[in-house]
């Protein structure tokens, strides 16, 4: 069957020569007028390959009345509404397991630059001080004997939970359903938890159960020592309040790989020395990225060949096409 597949925004050179090898793709990026290329081929479209660059929630998707699948790039799939799709009878696929292990190492090294200060003792280095002023000063944190909290132990953070424990790390968690088969003492609330860790570290998806959860009450909990770690979503943590604790020394220091508003990051932050900062690079290897993009392609080639696509989400199961 011929397919015709929308991608909204420019998406990386395998996903485009996987879907132009088995469909007929639409790169609205390159249309004259896309607003009127969407309008005049609408009821064409019957999949969607999105990045997370725009919001697909129910207004956009029900502009396409043969629309049957979306595939997300990215495990965490908060900018497309799955269960608008669910109830409309359209499945949204994502890209779990492929990119597991890479998040989780990225989550090491900042959780250990946080800590040791890595980032500022280089640009020490780097400034020259080391020879005018001397060694670095000594690191008030360690991970030596410290609690880590993991808010949400799914894939990614179970993966994380293994690692910490290779370092030493006493590992709890928190989620909203305990998990019988872990060897991790489970906190029923997150506030609970941040009182009785050393580390807080979010793995948690985007979405409005999470929206802000990481709020002022839960850094006071945290304490003056307290380190926060974000490698889940920006949406996750109250930004403006993550602010005023690091500034009123309510928490010790943060590391953050994910923003409210990426790829704005605020000016605050970004002057604060008691703070590391990625640009969302969590999964950015080759070797990750390349797997996440032929995931992306075999969810809709699945769809294409009339089989089950490899990887829906919960709120859309697969019953047939
Ligand atoms: P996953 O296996 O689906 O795990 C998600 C976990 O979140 C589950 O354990 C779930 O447990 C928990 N959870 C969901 N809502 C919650 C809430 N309101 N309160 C507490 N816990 C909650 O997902 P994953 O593969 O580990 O990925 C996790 C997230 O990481 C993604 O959604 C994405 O946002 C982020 N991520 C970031 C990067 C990066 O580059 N920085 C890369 C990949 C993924 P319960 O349902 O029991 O609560
Ligand atoms: C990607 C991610 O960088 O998988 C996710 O949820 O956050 C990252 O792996 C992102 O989805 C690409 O836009």
């Amino acid at each position: 069957m011929s397919v015709d597949v929308l991608a909204p925004k420019p998406m990386m050179p395998l996903i485009i020569e996987g879907l132009r090898a088995s469909s007929t793709l639409h790169c609205l990026w390159e249309k004259d007028d896309p607003d009127a290329y969407l309008r005049a081929n609408a009821a064409k479209f019957q999949a969607i390959a999105t990045g997370g660059h725009i919001k697909v929630d129910g207004a956009y998707m029900s502009q396409f009345p043969n629309l049957k699948i979306v595939a997300n790039f990215g495990v965490g799939y908060d900018t497309v509404d799955a269960k608008w799709a669910g109830q409309h009878g359209i499945i949204v696929t994502n890209t779990p397991d492929v990119l597991t292990e890479e998040v989780a190492d990225t989550a090491l090294g900042l959780l250990i630059m946080t800590t040791r200060e890595l980032s500022q003792s280089e640009r020490y280095l780097r400034a020259g001080k080391w020879v005018s002023e001397g060694a670095y000063p000594l690191t008030h944190n360690t991970l030596r004997g410290k609690k880590l909290g993991i808010l949400a132990l799914g894939r990614i953070g179970k993966a994380i939970a293994t690692r910490c424990e290779a370092f030493g790390l006493t590992i709890v968690y928190h989620t909203r359903t305990e998990q019988k088969d872990v060897p991790y003492t489970y906190y029923p609330t997150l506030k609970g938890m941040a009182q009785d860790v050393d580390i807080l570290m979010s793995v948690a998806p985007g979405g409005a159960a999470t929206h802000h959860i990481i709020n002022a009450e839960i850094l006071e909990a945290l304490g003056p020592m307290g380190v926060l770690i974000n490698i889940g979503r920006g949406s996750v943590v109250d930004e403006q309040a993550l602010i005023r604790a690091l500034r009123d020394k309510k928490i010790f220091s943060a590391g953050l790989d994910v923003f409210d508003d990426e790829p704005n990051v605020p000016a605050e932050l970004i002057a604060m020395d008691n703070i590391v900062l990625l640009p969302h690079v969590g999964s950015a290897s080759h070797h990750t990225r390349n797997l996440m993009g032929q995931r992306v392609v075999d969810n809709i080639k699945a769809f294409i060949a009339g089989k089950s696509p490899v990887s829906p989400v919960a709120e859309t199961p697969f019953k047939g096409w």
